[in-house]
């Protein structure tokens, strides 16, 4: 790909620490970074230059092209049996009266609530009950399956296994495939939190290991299916606990090629246990997304997930590695809106989602969970066109 001009100015700046330079001339012939590089761009490298290489990492590897799809949330129950410090599911937080645990049946009308609508993922995640086991969730996959088998089910995460297959007493190995056979067609990247124990073990105790975590998604990768990560950042975590993450990730990912999509996840302080602990600037989140697309080269795609980090935060993220944005939702999921973020009702119509994206100049792409094109909206005109990719300065005589 050409260098852009930004790129040379960047590598010629006399000013430019040596190391800084070095890591430059590393992005533009695709060779990978260290971890101690990990570290120092977080400690020294500022936006502009972060935003430069990510931002020529992304262009190389989708040109303009932005992904969203139309999904809608299952949250089975805002209950759980972890006590998550960040979470404002936890069960410390659970003496409230705005608790929900859904019923099988429930949740099946959710589904058919989407009936003639053309969404392609239902994403299901929440909290932890003893209900919700090996059983449940094998009869609600087939029976969502059964009756919409072009319904792509993402559902639950590492926590959720652990905690079910752990009380089934069957290995992950045996648990995934169960869950593959009833019907679950990929995992979200939900429950990774921060792999290290010295965070791990002060904010998210109980629950499974780092490398429980990964061991699961190996065993999900091993059946030849796909999975997503996250990292909740920007808490106590230090810079090389989010590096050590990434490595772990990146380690994993050399061996199945199963991720498809890293997403950092911004901490939001309402309602929960680390209210005390203040939030990241949006010049911070815009440095993370960067780094996570220099030091994560295996991963195709790095996601801003909207309804966290804010409609505007999002369309900065395309110029800084970001190439996806989440979907539609439709108003539902609550786990961001109960932990402080803008977005109260988190809804776009693919309209709103294509216009966001034509206006921060990307190229609106529709895809489904596995990044198959869905719809190319490049050249599709909506009945009022959306504005054009740089405003022009209104003329004042
Ligand atoms: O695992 C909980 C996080 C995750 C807070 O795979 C919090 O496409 C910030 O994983 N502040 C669930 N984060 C959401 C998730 C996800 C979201 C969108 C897309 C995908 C995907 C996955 O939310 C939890 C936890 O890490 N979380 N509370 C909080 N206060
Ligand atoms: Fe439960 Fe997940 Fe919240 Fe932890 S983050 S308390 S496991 S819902």
């Amino acid at each position: 790909m050409e260098v852009s001009d930004n790129f040379l100015v960047l590598l010629n700046n006399p000013q430019l620490l040596p190391a800084l330079k070095q890591i430059a001339e590393k992005v533009l012939h695709n060779q990978r970074i260290t971890f101690e590089e990990g570290v120092l761009l977080y400690e020294k490298a500022e936006l502009g230059y972060l935003g430069v290489l990510a931002n020529y990492i992304r262009e190389q590897k989708h040109g303009d092209k932005t992904y969203f799809n139309r999904n809608f949330h299952i949250e089975p129950t805002n209950l759980c049996v972890y006590d998550c410090k960040f979470c404002s599911y936890s069960r410390l937080i659970k003496q409230r009266s705005d608790g929900w645990e859904y019923t099988m049946e429930e949740m099946l009308d959710i589904v058919k609530k989407y009936d003639e609508q053309p969404v392609t993922e239902v994403h299901i995640v929440g909290g932890v009950l003893p209900q919700y086991d090996v059983a449940f969730y094998s009869e609600l996959f087939s029976r969502i399956k059964a009756h919409r088998p072009d319904l792509h089910i993402k559902a639950l995460t590492p926590v959720e296994y652990h905690y079910i297959f752990k009380k089934a007493k069957i290995e992950y190995a045996t648990g995934m495939k169960l869950m593959k056979d009833a019907g679950l067609e990929s995992m979200p990247g939900g429950g990774a939190e921060i792999f290290h124990p010295e965070v791990r073990d002060l904010i998210a105790k109980d629950k499974c290991t780092g490398d429980q975590w990964l061991a699961i998604h190996e065993e999900w990768h091993k059946l030849g299916m796909r999975s997503n990560a996250t990292m909740l950042y920007g808490h106590i975590e230090k810079f090389y606990h989010r590096v050590d993450h990434m490595e772990q990730l990146r380690q994993l990912q050399d061996k199945t090629s199963g991720f498809q999509t890293f997403i950092p996840l911004k901490f939001r302080n309402q309602d929960n246990q680390m209210s005390n602990v203040p939030e990241s600037t949006v010049v911070e989140d815009l440095r993370n997304y960067a780094i996570a697309r220099i030091y994560l080269d295996n991963f195709d795609h790095i996601k801003a997930y909207w309804a966290m980090i804010s409609r505007t935060t999002a369309q900065l993220s395309l110029n800084f590695g970001v190439d996806d944005i989440d979907g539609t939702l439709d108003d539902t999921t609550k786990i961001y809106s109960m932990a402080g973020a803008e977005e109260q009702k988190p809804a776009m119509s693919t309209e709103e989602l294509v216009e966001l994206i034509k206006n921060a100049g990307r190229y609106p792409i529709e895809r489904d969970t596995l990044y198959n094109l869905v719809t190319d909206y490049n050249d599709y005109h909506f009945p009022d066109e959306v504005k054009p990719r740089f405003y022009k300065l209104p003329v004042i005589n």
